[in-house]
């Protein structure tokens, strides 16, 4: 039977075990700069057999979120270079996850309070968050512009440019493609968000081209080996939704086969919460399937609420190679070693997961300390 602690090849990396740090916002990066704060919470984190940064906007109009990081100034990427040395230092591999919000942002956010970017102008039913005056709140998301079809190769030039940049100025091991949660390329795949009528609209090919072409970019630039995708088929997280997600997934997945990836990441059901949607059913063994049929050798990643060593081996019996661990993994920076032992888990704070400083972020004891405390 294979474990959380067999080691693996994912593309260009030699992964000690599979348990992988999922992507967790923290808006902890004023100015979109990464601060030394970051450095020793994911290098406290770096026994993961691989480690996904928090979303990360590429460029000033992918920003969403107050005090998100980015990749597109000298700061950021300096930022980045002391965290994946920090991770590095101590033997880790850490990504970072290549993100646009598109329509889920607020103009106090974009350059010069321009509109948010979307493929169509229909505003997202969800909130974004806000700090002023070191005071945060959540916000309705503003009404965004279609973007012009025209503009969509400057977006893809972006990707490729954050990827280029994460990995040789930044020091990253490689990027993971946003392409979930409702975000810009997720945005444009499915029909409640995309109502275009031009080449990027309509047919299930016209609304994954975004999102190939975008990877196909960032693969191209750094390497298939050193890029994975993260992908969320039934997410109602801001406020997607799309008719037929199965044949849609299953044209994505033959497509994505082709482009060499080091790993495809599924968020299975809701993001956050239940992993069964009674008005959303979706069969991922199929989407690997369709994969799989079509050549592709990515290693499979599994996510969303995954909190115990049972329940992530059972996912590794059905075929699974990696689990992507985010509250859990938030909460205990010596994660692997827990679930090793079989040993508790700290509780996550919900009140500190967004904004803030050092308390629910780096101050997590470890197990001989949580031992020694009780
Ligand atoms: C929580 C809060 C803000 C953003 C995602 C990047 O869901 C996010 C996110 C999560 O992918």
């Amino acid at each position: 039977m294979t474990t959380l602690f067999d080691p693996i090849q994912v593309g260009a990396w030699q992964l000690p075990n599979r348990v992988v740090m999922a992507p967790l916002t923290r808006n902890r990066s004023p100015e979109a700069v990464p601060q030394p704060l970051a450095a020793e919470y994911y290098s406290q984190r770096a026994g993961g057999g691989l480690l996904i940064t928090e979303a990360t906007a590429i460029s000033p109009t992918a920003q969403g979120y107050a005090d998100v990081p980015g990749l597109y100034s000298e700061d950021q990427l300096d930022g980045w270079k002391k965290v994946t040395d920090a991770v590095h230092a101590k033997g880790g591999r850490i990504v970072t996850q290549l993100w646009h919000v598109g329509r889920v942002s607020h103009v106090d956010l974009q350059p010069g309070g321009a509109k948010p970017v979307a493929p169509s102008a229909i505003v997202a039913k969800t909130k974004t968050y806000l700090i002023k005056d070191g005071v945060g709140s959540f916000a309705a998301t503003s009404e965004p512009r279609a973007l012009d079809a025209g503009e969509l190769p400057g977006i893809v030039h972006d990707f490729r440019h954050a990827a280029r940049h994460a990995v040789s100025t930044a020091g990253f091991d490689g990027v993971e493609v946003h392409g979930a949660n409702g975000y810009l390329l997720d945005q444009f795949m499915k029909t409640g968000a995309n109502k275009r009528t031009d080449d990027y609209g309509g047919s299930i090919e016209n609304r994954a081209r975004l999102m190939l072409e975008v990877t196909r970019a960032v693969a191209e630039e750094v390497g298939g080996q050193r890029v994975g995708i993260r992908l969320s088929p039934v997410t109602p997280a801001n406020d997607v939704n799309d008719e037929a997600p199965q044949p849609l997934f299953d044209y994505l997945m033959r497509e994505l086969a082709q482009l060499n990836l080091a790993y495809i990441h599924v968020v299975e059901g809701a993001t956050g919460g239940p992993r069964e949607l009674d008005d959303r059913p979706f069969d991922y063994a199929a989407m690997r399937k369709a994969y799989r049929d079509a050549g592709g050798k990515g290693v499979w990643m599994v996510n969303n609420g995954y909190d115990s060593r049972e329940m992530a081996e059972q996912a590794l019996a059905k075929g699974a190679d990696l689990v992507a661990f985010g509250r859990p993994y938030l909460a205990n920076p010596d994660l692997v070693e827990r679930l090793r032992r079989d040993a508790p888990l700290n509780a996550p704070d919900k009140a500190t997961f967004y904004g803030g400083g050092a308390k629910g972020y780096t101050d997590y004891p470890p197990l001989a300390q949580s031992q020694a405390a009780a």
